[in-house]
């Protein structure tokens, strides 16, 4: 059964229909779905603890409604298909029906090396249909999975690894990306010297690459789960059992363990993608992000493959072999709807239409982004290039903490305005506040994002530390959630986000914690102190801009500069190096000691002349000197 709301009319209904009685709302939706038990009572909250619970007691397995649910019905219908990295390697089709073998016989072979309920397990694998098998898995005997990106580094991983306390590692031995082979296992191997509490990697053979594998602790795949039956019966679970854990930057320290639970996240994963992407049974639907981050979790394994539909996974980049990529995948699989990020439509749109112009895009129904504003010369860019202009683009806000699309037009449904991300899904309370948290109504204003009531994807906490989850989310506005964005509702009550009013960058469509890369770079011997910005770059999005203060002797500015930028890719990874570095001999500091970043931010922007309000600068000689030699 599906809950897809057809009208415009029929949004406001529902909408209006979630606000009176949100309860009714989510248990009629809830009810499409197979529970063991059904739940006692739909929410039980308060954002003071904070303390949310969606059906509550309710007793259910994620997977059996991801494959059981489906088998009879849908048994032959692709489930899976994967693209590889090179054009010229065949592809894969996993149905439904082989998907709930893989997933029954690796989480058979999960159990018999003792890994069950609760236990965390990292996956740090490249995008192959293994990748979403080992989540299944994991979710299908309770295990805990944290999928960290096969792109960051053995530190990262290994601060993961440590955070969640972690009993296994499922990776691969390399990795395919564009013309590149990337080491995997060997990342694996050094973030493992620095903690103790792994006892089990197993290897998924992709590249051929030679790797060390450490006998008693490493095992192929293929070995792994060699002999174990292809069916068994799930775990059963509690609504508000771990579900998995990924981590993501704040503006502050090393990145947090964001904690999504089963019952609500597979209501509102599936009833988002039905919604916003207006799936029908049999579309063909490609999300071209990497299962490390949330939009992998949420869109490319668990919404779709709860509706029953066929997801696309891609294994390469977009400008492999050539620019024309992604159209080349859109006309052979005939994808109804296409869902990438504006970074990735601005490197595109760099190549011109030329590459578009040999495909045929008449299947595309639907066009998605998500991950940072668009700007409006990419979005219609993308709707007169890629969607002819025919089909509706959905500008998807939502976060790793949010666990499913919260702002979006319903594709086809709700009236386009380009980079606006439009309307709140049912069952979502928006709030704008003030600097003091005073709500704004009407229309026309601008201010910072919060939401007012829960949602059944919301996070539950930060693992390990619940008091974290509380001051960054729900004590900087009292009964409220804080996303960390700013927005403006314009004349019609349209929702534009304006991107991050904190001290995170989004580069790519990534989230970098400035703090996180200070952190990184202050670990170069050299390096006294270290304040980084983001700027607007043309297809990043924000570039990573870094002040810092060396100590110069036998270095020069280039080696330093390098040295430095290197250092923050080894630490945490390529996605955080800084794209400009500027040696400074002081940083802008108050009375008080606070770096003015302000002022920092309009440098690297090159707003020269606006520099606002200085006068509580302590030092106003250096940032004359930052000035001058600002890095173009
Ligand atoms: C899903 C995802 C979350 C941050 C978020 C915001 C930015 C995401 C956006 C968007 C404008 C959109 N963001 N989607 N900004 N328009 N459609 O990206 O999660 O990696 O946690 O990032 O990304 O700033 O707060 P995550």
């Amino acid at each position: 059964m599906s809950d897809r709301i057809h009208t415009l009319s029929g949004y406001f209904h529902e909408y209006q229909k979630s606000l009176a009685e949100p309860d009714k709302f989510w248990a009629r939706i809830a009810d499409s779905f197979h529970w063991r038990k059904r739940w006692d009572k739909v929410l039980d909250w308060n954002f003071e603890g904070p303390d949310v619970k969606w059906f509550v007691n309710g007793k259910l397995n994620i997977t059996e409604n991801v494959l059981e649910r489906h088998l009879f019905t849908l048994g032959d219908r692709p489930a899976i298909i994967w693209e590889p990295n090179d054009p010229n390697e065949e592809g894969r089709v996993l149905t439904y029906q082989e998907l709930y073998h893989k997933v029954c016989k690796f989480s058979n072979a999960l159990k018999a090396k003792g890994i069950g309920k609760g236990d965390k397990v990292i996956i740090y694998m490249p995008m192959v249909p293994e990748a979403a098998v080992a989540m299944l898995a994991c979710a299908r005997i309770g295990a805990v999975h944290s999928v960290v990106f096969a792109g960051f580094s053995s530190n990262a991983l290994a601060d993961r690894i440590e955070d969640c306390q972690a009993k296994a590692v499922l990776t691969s031995d390399g990795n395919f990306r564009g013309k590149k082979k990337i080491e995997v296992k060997a990342v694996v191997d050094e973030a493992l010297e620095k903690t103790n509490d792994v006892e089990t990697v197993v290897v998924y053979q992709r590249t051929k690459q030679d790797v060390v594998m450490k006998e008693g602790r490493d095992y192929w795949w293929h070995d792994f789960i060699a002999g174990q039956a292809e069916t068994n019966t799930a775990t059963e679970m509690d609504s508000e059992d771990m579900l998995f854990i990924l981590y993501t930057s704040g503006s502050t320290g090393k990145p947090k363990g964001i904690v999504h639970t089963t019952g609500g996240y597979m209501v509102y994963s599936k009833y988002t993608f039905e919604n916003v992407f207006q799936y029908s049974p049999g579309d063909i639907y490609w999300c071209t992000a990497d299962i490390g981050w949330i939009t992998g979790h949420s869109y490319i394994v668990y919404g779709p493959l709860l509706a029953g539909a066929t997801s696309i996974m891609f294994e390469g980049v977009p400008t492999y072999p050539d620019a024309g990529r992604f159209w080349a995948i859109v006309d052979k699989y005939k994808v109804n709807q296409f869902y990438t990020a504006p970074t990735a439509i601005r490197a595109l749109e760099a190549h011109g239409t030329e590459p578009i112009e040999p495909y045929k895009l008449d299947s595309l129904k639907v066009l998605g982004t998500v991950g940072e504003p668009i700007n409006e010369e990419a979005w219609h860019w993308y709707h007169t290039h890629v969607g002819k202009n025919r089909c509706p683009i959905v500008d998807t806000w939502w976060q790793t903490e949010t666990g499913g699309i919260m702002v979006s037009p319903l594709a086809g449904v709700t009236p386009n305005k380009p980079a606006y991300a439009t309307l709140p899904l049912p069952g979502v309370q928006l709030a704008i506040v003030d600097p003091e948290g005073n709500e704004l109504t009407g229309n026309s204003v601008e201010g910072n994002l919060c939401i007012k009531f829960p949602w059944p994807g919301m996070l539950r906490t930060t693992y390990g530390d619940h008091e974290r989850c509380k001051q960054t989310y729900f004590a900087t506005y009292k009964g409220m959630y804080f996303t960390g964005d700013g927005v403006k509702r314009d004349h019609d009550g349209y929702y534009r986000i304006l991107g991050r009013v904190d001290d995170v960058i989004n580069v790519s469509g990534h989230r970098m914690g400035t703090a996180e890369v200070e952190n990184a770079i202050n670990e170069h011997p050299k390096v006294i102190e270290s304040a980084v910005v983001g700027y607007p770059h043309e297809v990043k999005g924000q570039g990573i801009y870094a002040y810092v203060i060396c100590d110069m002797t036998n270095r020069t500015v280039e080696n330093l500069t390098n040295e430095i930028k290197e250092t923050v890719r080894k630490i945490i990874g390529p996605i955080a190096k800084p794209d400009k570095v500027q040696i400074v001999s002081g940083l802008p500091k108050t009375r008080s000691g606070k770096i003015m970043r302000r002022i920092l931010r309009k440098v690297a922007e090159g707003a020269m002349d606006d520099m606002g309000d200085t006068s509580t600068l302590l030092d106003p000689e250096v940032v004359e000197e930052i000035k001058k030699n600002r890095i173009n």
